[in-house]
This record gives structure tokens, C-alpha cells and sequence, in this order.
């Protein structure tokens, strides 16, 4: 039986893969210092897990908390470009410090392998669409250096200390659970429950910005296969994970429009600073080194969400 430290186990990425984590019978710790994520969010199995709240940044509780862990996943970050717009320095510490501690601690606790929650936000507005893995990165917004600079530390962990790391690069996710209420929050998220509760969203800018937009299951199928894969393939590397289609945000307003039955329109405000354009992945890499597939596709991914906040706001 593996025993799994999932950090940000308190967000919607971190609770899901708590779950599936428990469900294939593993043991599971999880740390969280609880600034975006919720206990909410783990509440019928937090008897089941080892939650503690603690931040990444203290390093003797993050030693601790590697201490018999075979895998970890690093989910824990501050996920929002317009955020660290605002506020670099702290965007800093939660996505780039708080990863060194951590990988700091892993290599000490000799744990098997860290999986990492990086992001398509790497890739910036390089034309070339779509995007694959041996591009070269080009990150616009202070965010995007920092889940780049994890990456780079992922993979020189591999390489300095042969800890064996594999980087995910998740294409805005989304799904049950996924934080609504702040101004920086999805925008799947934010559409969706503005949307059920006969609110007007807001568009920044044009709306024909693209989006690879994710299911949640999908990464959790990835995650659990990063794990399992050969290290010869997958050590120190970085995949892609998304859907492998890209829809504007016009036509997503559409889509959801048609599935709640929101009456309305949606208005339109100036674009964002950091923003980036438009965002499609190829998946070849990790079809062929994680097996990895979507199982779960945009649409589909729109119902359950939409059905999960009808029950849950
Ligand atoms: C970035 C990353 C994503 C993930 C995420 C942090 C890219 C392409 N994606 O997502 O992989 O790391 O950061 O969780 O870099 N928007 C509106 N109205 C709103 C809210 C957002 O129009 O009320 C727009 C926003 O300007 C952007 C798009 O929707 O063009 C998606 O925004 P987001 O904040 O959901 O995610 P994004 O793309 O910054």
C-alpha cells in the first residue's frame, strides 16, 4: 500500500486526488495552509486522512510531513495570473519557494517520486499552435515564470540529486469544487455559479480567447499514472494534460448558456494583464509515456460541474 503527501489537499485538484488516492487504497496525508483551498472540500473523508494545516514555507513541518510518503503530489500554489500581477512577491513564495522547500524535504525523506501541478501558462503567447512539450517557453505574466521556475527545479532534482520528479502541465481545469468566490478564481467557476444564480458574467476582453479547458477527473487519471510509469520515461520530464481542443470564451458562454438555461447575456470588460491568448496542447507525449487520454471531454466535464453547484451552492 502506497502512502501518498498531497499538498494543497484542501483545493479542488488536491481533494479529488485525495480521494482517488484513498480509493485505490493508499494512504494519504495532506498538508494545506488553507489560503485558497477549504475543509469544506475534504469533509467526508478528512476521518480518513492525515490532514495537516501547515504551510509549505515551514520547512520542519514540510521535513515532517515527507516522512514515509511514497509519492507526492504538489498541488499547493496561489493559481491565478491576475493575482500575481498584482502581488509578484507573494505569487513567488507560495509557487517558487514553497516548491524548493518542499523538494528540499522530499529528496531528504527519499521519497519515490513528486508529481507537480505545472502549468500550459509556461507556454505564453507564442503563436504556434498546438502546444508541445519541447517548445521553447515563453511566460508572460509573473505566475507563469514561477510554475516554469518549479518545473526547472523538478527536473534539477532529478538531475542533481536523482529524485525522481515528472511535471504536469494542466490546461485550466476545472470541475466539482473548484472555488467560485474569489475575483481571481476560474473562470468556469466563476460563469457557472453566476450563471445558476441569474448573475450577468463578465468577459475580458473579445471573448475569442481559447482555452484548453480540463476535466478535473482527467488530471487525476494523470497524476495516478505519473506514479506508475517507468522512470526511464517519465523522470525529470514534463507532459502536457488537457482535453486537445481549444474553445473561445464566446462560444463557452454559449455552451453553458444552452446547458443551465441562463436567460441572459454576458457583458464584456478590458482584457487582463498576463493574459494569454490562446492555449491548445498535444498530447503525444503523454499518450505514449503515460498512457494518458482524456476520459472525460469538455461537454461532458460542463454537466457534472453544472450539476455539482445545483447541489452544492
Ligand atoms: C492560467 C493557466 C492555467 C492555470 C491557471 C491557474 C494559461 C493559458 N492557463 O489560466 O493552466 O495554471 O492559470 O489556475 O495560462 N476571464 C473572463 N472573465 C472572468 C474570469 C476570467 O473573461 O470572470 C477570462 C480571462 O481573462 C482568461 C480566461 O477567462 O482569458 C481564463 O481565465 P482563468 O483565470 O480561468 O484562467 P487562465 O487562462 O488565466
Amino acid at each position: 500500500m502506497s502512502t501518498y503527501l498531497i499538498t494543497g489537499i484542501a483545493g479542488f485538484i488536491g481533494s479529488s486526488l485525495a480521494r482517488a488516492a484513498l480509493a485505490q487504497g493508499g494512504q494519504v496525508r495532506g498538508m494545506d495552509n488553507l489560503s485558497t483551498g477549504k475543509k469544506e472540500n475534504l469533509s467526508e473523508i478528512l476521518s480518513r486522512i492525515d490532514f495537516r494545516q501547515a504551510d509549505l514555507l515551514a520547512l520542519a513541518a514540510t521535513h515532517d510531513a515527507c516522512r514515509g510518503v511514497d509519492y507526492v503530489f504538489h498541488e499547493a500554489a496561489i493559481p491565478s495570473v491576475p493575482k500575481s500581477v498584482l502581488d509578484p512577491l507573494g505569487s513567488n513564495q507560495a509557487n517558487v519557494d514553497a516548491t524548493v522547500n518542499l523538494l528540499v524535504a522530499a529528496r531528504d525523506a527519499k521519497v519515490k517520486r513528486v508529481v507537480y501541478a505545472a502549468s500550459s501558462a509556461a507556454y505564453g503567447d507564442t503563436p504556434t499552435l498546438p502546444k508541445r512539450e519541447d517548445m521553447p517557453p515563453n511566460p508572460i505574466s509573473p505566475y507563469a515564470v514561477g510554475k516554469l521556475a518549479g518545473e526547472y527545479y523538478m527536473t534539477s532534482f532529478y538531475r542533481c540529486y536523482g529524485l525522481e520528479t515528472v511535471s504536469l502541465r494542466y490546461f485550466n481545469i476545472f470541475g466539482p469544487r473548484q472555488d467560485p468566490t474569489s475575483p481571481y478564481s476560474g473562470v468556469l467557476a466563476k460563469f457557472i455559479t453566476q450563471m445558476l444564480q441569474g448573475e450577468q458574467p463578465t468577459i475580458f476582453g473579445d471573448g475569442a480567447q481559447s482555452r484548453d479547458f480540463t476535466y478535473v477527473d482527467n488530471v487525476v487519471d494523470a497524476n495516478l499514472r505519473a506514479c506508475q510509469a517507468p522512470a526511464a520515461e517519465v523522470a525529470g520530464k514534463v507532459f502536457n494534460i488537457a482535453t486537445a481542443r481549444r474553445v473561445d470564451l464566446n462560444e463557452t458562454f454559449r455552451a453553458l448558456k444552452k446547458i443551465i438555461g441562463y436567460p441572459g447575456d454576458v457583458k464584456y470588460a478590458p482584457e487582463r494583464a498576463g493574459d494569454v491568448k490562446h492555449s491548445l496542447a498535444d498530447l503525444t507525449q503523454a499518450e505514449k509515456h503515460l498512457g494518458y487520454r482524456p476520459k472525460v471531454d469538455f461537454e461532458e466535464g460542463l454537466r457534472r460541474t453544472i450539476e455539482w453547484y445545483r447541489g452544492n451552492s
